[in-house]
């Protein structure tokens, strides 16, 4: 279904919300497809599709087998899988990403972005992170890396041919020259690189030249992107992707937070992905507002149709969204073994541990409420929100027993406990924005409790939400939320997500 929009019409921002960061997207006729980072979860790199640049639908994920994604236990959280790009060429699709606990930089082919992806190709030659493909007209691949470097690759071997060299590195003395993307537009080679880092003073600047390797003549609007110094909603904007809407414009996606609360601002769900207008003005791109209401592109939309908010474990296979923390192996995680229920079976202790037996999805509204019935009878286990093994709070069934934990970095506290009847219990947490009361408050309350047999809900404790916030525990990723095992074997019958209206 298609639909021309409204005069008057918007659309809102983030196109992904929730931990969905350094967005890479490539068309291919009337299709869009787009990876993000995904850090110590696997499986790695959701894949999306679009029609429209707007919605977007998740089709997979590319690295879903352990001969794609090694995450050593030994790799802290926020490490693995940075920044991925996403070329379509002759006919495949490419995907170059770093691997920080594993391997450096790889490539990937699938001839359909949902899968299969090939095994990877590994690059030892290439050095840095946020690798880019390009290619040039006589076919000659070219890779460039934070920093910024560049090298030719023959994608057949991984090799590398000739010596990297130096490119250009965005505003003199700016921090963090990374995200490079190298393209052909015109008469012109564009490099557009992200600088700043990826906090507060995150930035896009660009250069262009006439051959691939340069040299490169610097935007006199540089940066064309960024938030720094300013209140808008939307902050740390950078690590952007160049590419042409349907209607031969051009728009930029990109990373960006939403900050909430009083000072500093925390954000919780990581650094989302989000979309910008972009116009060519003497060869050079402006970019329009990134705001969270954009004015409805004067494309048609493809809306797609939300997800249900009930998940029942039916299917053989999990939904692509659920991720689990560095792996997940069918013994420890499976719907297979009681039909209709989800069974995880324990390994590491706790959301403490890096080996956690956990399966969750990124939280992606501000206010939401999550709820799953779990049966206990042969372990222990619970519901959790988790940043990483050091920022998480969990709710936890054990039979006859439920009790809820803060972890905050070394501190780890059982903060309310309630006997309830043997068997199954229903957990849940509602998480809403904190209403404002003065410059420290915020950003949101996460309410743990149990739904009473009558289907009320009753909190057992509520728990301050900038402690599971970036600006907290730092790192790269963004709030899940999901399942675990803490001991023996705990079933679970069906995890609920939903949004919940702003208050
Ligand atoms: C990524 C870098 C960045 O490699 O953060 O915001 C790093 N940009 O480009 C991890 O996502």
């Amino acid at each position: 279904m298609s639909a021309q929009p409204q005069p008057g019409a918007t659309v809102s921002n983030p196109v992904i919300p929730g931990f969905h960061p350094d967005p890479s997207v490539c068309r291919v006729g009337d299709d869009y497809y787009l990876v993000c980072s995904s850090f110590e979860y696997f499986p790695g790199i959701p894949v999306f599709h679009s029609r429209d640049l707007v919605h977007w639908t998740q089709l997979g994920n590319a690295l879903e087998r352990p001969s794609q994604l090694c995450l050593p236990r030994e790799m802290p959280s926020s490490g693995g899988i940075f920044a991925p790009t996403l070329r379509h060429h002759d006919g495949r699709f490419w995907l170059i990403v770093t691997n920080v606990g594993d391997g450096g930089n790889l490539l990937f082919t699938a001839t359909d972005p949902a899968g299969p992806w090939s095994d990877p190709i590994r690059l030892p030659g290439v050095h840095g992170i946020d690798p880019d493909l390009a290619w040039d007209e006589d076919g000659t691949c070219w890779v460039t890396v934070a920093g910024v470097s560049q090298v030719r690759l023959d994608l057949a071997t991984g090799e590398t041919l000739g010596e990297p060299h130096r490119v250009w590195s965005g505003t003199p003395g700016a921090l963090a020259p990374e995200a490079p993307h190298l393209y052909r537009i015109g008469d012109y080679w564009y490099l557009m690189i992200a600088e700043g880092g990826t906090e507060r003073g995150h930035a896009v600047s660009i250069a262009r030249g006439r051959a691939p390797d340069g040299p490169f003549e610097p935007c006199p609007a540089n940066p064309i992107l960024t938030h720094r110094s300013t209140h808008r909603p939307i902050q740390n904007t950078g690590h952007a992707d160049l590419v042409q809407a349907p209607d031969g414009s051009w728009c930029l996606v990109l990373l960006g937070v939403r900050p909430g609360g009083g000072t500093p601002g925390w954000h919780v769900l990581g650094r989302e992905t989000f979309l910008a207008p972009v116009e060519w003005v003497d060869g050079w791109p402006v970019v329009g507002e990134v705001a969270l209401e954009l004015p409805a592109p004067a494309w048609p939309l493809h809306p797609v149709p939300a997800e249900p908010a009930r998940d029942e474990f039916d299917d053989a296979e999990l939904h692509p969204r659920w991720i689990s923390v560095r792996e997940r192996s069918q013994s420890m995680c499976t719907t297979k073994e009681r039909s209709g229920w989800l069974t995880l079976r324990a390994a590491g202790a706790s959301p403490d541990e890096p080996d956690v037996v956990f399966v969750g999805h990124r939280q992606q509204h501000l206010s939401c409420r999550a709820r799953t019935l779990i049966d206990p009878t042969d372990g222990r286990g619970g519901l959790a929100v988790r940043l990483d093994e050091e920022h998480h709070y969990e709710i936890e069934a054990a039979d006859g027993e439920v009790k809820v934990y803060a972890r905050i970095g070394p501190l780890r506290t059982e903060v309310a406990t309630r006997a309830v009847p043997a068997g199954a219990v229903v957990l849940g947490v509602e998480i809403a924005p904190e209403p404002p009361r003065g410059s420290r408050t915020g950003p949101d309350v996460l309410s743990f409790g149990i739904e009473e047999p009558d289907g009320t809900f009753t909190v057992l404790a509520d728990l301050a939400g900038r402690y599971l916030s970036t600006e907290v525990a730092g790192g790269f990723t963004g709030r899940v939320i999901g399942m675990y095992a803490a001991a023996g074997t705990v079933h679970f019958d069906h995890f609920d997500y939903e949004p919940l209206q702003l208050p």
